[in-house]
C-alpha cells in the first residue's frame, strides 16, 4: 500500500478545514535527493506551507552539521531546543544557519523540549526530527505532502515497505512491537511503529493537544492522544539510520517502562487535558473533538 493511500485510516475520518496558503504539489521541483534507506526524495517541501522544524538537542554539535546538510528548501523556520548542552550546539547551530530559532530549554527531557519548541512555532505545519542525524530531515516534504493531501498528523514509521532502521537495537524493537501491539489494542489504532521521533502535524492540532511529559514517552503520549481526537492520521515510511557521533540518552528498560506508564495512564484518564490558553479560532472549533473516542476533550485545563 502506498504511503499517500495509508493517510485517514489510521484514525476516523474527521478533516481539518484544508491548509489555508493555497499549498500546492504541482509547485514541488522535481529534483531529487537519495534518502538513507535509498529512496529518492523530493528536494524542497511543496510550496505554499510554512513549515516549522523542531529539532530536540542536548549536546549534538558534532552531528548538526549533518543534520542542516540535509534539509529540504523551502522551509518557514528551524528551531533548535537546546537542553543545556555543554558543547557548541547552539554555537554551531547559529554558524550553520544564521536564521535558526534557538530555544534554551527550561525544563528536562526531550518531551518537554518537543513541548517548548512546539509553542513558539509559527508555521502551518509543525515536523520533529532529532539533531543526531538518525531521522532524515531529506524525508520531510513526505511529511508534508500527507498534510497537504489531508492528514492532520503524519507519523513516521519505521517498519512498513520502505522504511527501516540501522539503529534499532532488538530489545528497543521487541519492546516498541510490544507496547504497539498494547496500544493498538487498547486505543483501536493500526499502528506500526508507536515510539518513533519522527512526525508532522498541522499546528492546530496544539489546539488540543497538551504535551505535559518530559522524557522518551513523548512519542507515545502525541500518538496517543491523537487517536483519542479522532483527527486523521497517516503513517510515512521513514529510514532511521545510526546516530552519527554521541550517545543515546535512552535507557530502553527504564524508559521502556515510563512508556508502559503512559499507555495505561491514558487509557483510564477520563478527560483528556486541553491547553490553557488555545488561541483557537471559531473556524478551527471542529478539531476539538471528543465523541467516539474513549475520553471526552476539552474538560481539563493544565
Ligand atoms: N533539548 C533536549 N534534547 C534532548 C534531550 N534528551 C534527548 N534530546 C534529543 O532528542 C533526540 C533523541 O535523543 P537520543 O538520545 O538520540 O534518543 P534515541 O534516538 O531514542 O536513542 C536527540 O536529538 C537528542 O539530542 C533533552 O533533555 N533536551
Ligand atoms: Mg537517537
Amino acid at each position: 500500500m502506498s504511503s499517500e493511500s495509508r493517510a485517514g485510516r489510521l484514525g476516523s475520518e474527521r478533516a481539518l478545514r484544508p491548509l489555508e496558503q493555497g499549498a500546492t504539489r504541482e509547485a514541488r521541483p522535481l529534483v531529487l535527493m537519495h534518502g538513507a534507506g535509498g529512496r529518492e526524495l523530493p528536494v524542497a517541501v511543496p510550496a505554499g506551507v510554512r513549515v516549522s522544524v523542531v529539532i530536540p538537542a542536548r549536546n549534538e554539535a558534532a552531528n548538526l552539521p549533518h543534520v542542516f546538510a540535509r534539509l529540504p528548501e523551502g522551509l518557514h523556520e528551524i528551531i533548535v531546543v537546546d537542553g543545556r548542552s555543554t558543547d557548541d550546539t547552539v554555537e554551531v547551530a547559529r554558524r550553520l544557519y544564521p536564521n535558526v530559532r534557538i530555544i534554551h530549554q527550561q525544563g528536562k527531557g526531550k518531551g518537554n523540549a518537543l513541548a517548548e519548541g512546539f509553542a513558539s512555532c509559527t508555521g502551518d505545519v509543525i515536523v520533529m526530527i532529532d539533531a543526531d542525524r538518525s531521522t532524515d530531515p531529506a524525508e520531510i516534504p513526505l511529511f508534508v505532502e500527507q498534510i497537504v493531501d489531508g492528514a492532520d498528523y503524519a507519523k513516521g514509521s519505521r517498519f512498513l515497505p520502505d522504511g527501516g532502521s540501522s539503529d534499532i537495537t532488538p530489545i528497543r524493537r521487541l519492546g516498541n512491537a510490544f507496547l504497539n501491539g498494547i496500544v493498538n489494542l487498547l486505543y483501536g489504532t493500526k499502528y506500526t511503529d508507536l515510539c518513533y521521533g519522527y512526525n508532522a502535524f498541522r499546528r492546530s492540532v496544539l489546539d488540543s493537544l497538551v504535551i505535559d511529559c518530559d522524557g522518551f514517552e513523548v512519542e507515545t503520549l502525541m500518538n496517543i492522544r491523537v487517536a483519542k481526537l479522532g483527527i486523521r492520521i497517516a503513517e510515512v515510511p521513514s529510514f532511521e539510520s545510526a546516530r552519527l557521533y554521541g550517545e543515546s540518552s535512552l535507557r530502553p528498560v527504564r524508559d521502556g517502562l515510563r512508556v508502559l506508564r503512559v499507555v495505561l495512564q491514558e487509557r483510564l484518564r477520563k478527560t483528556m487535558p486541553v491547553p490553557r490558553t488555545t488561541g483557537r479560532s471559531e473556524s478551527e472549533d471542529i478539531f476539538v473533538l471528543g465523541e467516539g473516542g474513549p475520553c471526552e476533550a476539552r474538560v481539563e485545563v493544565v
